[in-house]
């Protein structure tokens, strides 16, 4: 099972606005260079509600919904993919669970955040979703696809 073969997989992750605002910034997309996936598209934006609506398609009825689009549109967002084997299930795995009470020590959540509504960071939950949410939130020709020196040369 070559890694070279499967580092394709890509997800998308977002820094919330609570992250931003704390300054969180950095220390999240370190650890996932330290992990050894590849960052191909990065900015940062403050999102419209209408935008927003769309992400979250699925949510829209729950109860926190307006809430929910009410706290991710209040300030910037750091958009990103992230490229690399298994990334979509790895990425959730760093994040930790939604609500930061379940979420373990040592993940990204379980480390910086207290509770469900101010989880800093937003990870896709399926390799369909990710799909679907990388082109929600990036045209083509902000994806940048090359090869790095290291991660694709692993012995
Ligand atoms: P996740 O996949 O971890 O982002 O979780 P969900 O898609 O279930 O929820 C999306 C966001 O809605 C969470 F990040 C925070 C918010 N939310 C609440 O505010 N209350 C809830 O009970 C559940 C989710």
């Amino acid at each position: 099972d070559c890694p070279k073969m499967s580092n394709t997989e890509r997800t998308f992750i977002a820094i919330k606005p609570d992250g931003v605002h704390r300054g969180l910034v950095g220390k999240i997309i370190a650890r996932f260079e330290e992990r050894g996936f590849k960052l191909v598209a990065l900015k940062q934006l403050t999102a419209s509600k209408t935008h927003l609506e769309v992400h979250y398609q699925d949510l829209k009825d729950k109860p926190f919904f307006p809430s929910l689009i009410e706290y991710m549109s209040s300030g910037p967002i750091v958009a990103m993919v992230w490229q690399g084997l298994d990334v979509v299930k790895q990425g959730r795995a760093m994040l930790g669970a939604t609500n930061p009470l379940a979420s373990a020590p040592g993940t990204i959540r379980g480390d910086f955040a207290i509770q469900t509504g101010r989880n800093i960071c937003h990870g896709s939950d399926a390799v369909d979703s990710a799909n679907r949410e990388i082109a929600h939130w990036f045209k083509q020709d902000e994806i940048n696809d090359y090869a790095s020196p290291f991660i694709n040369s692993w012995v």
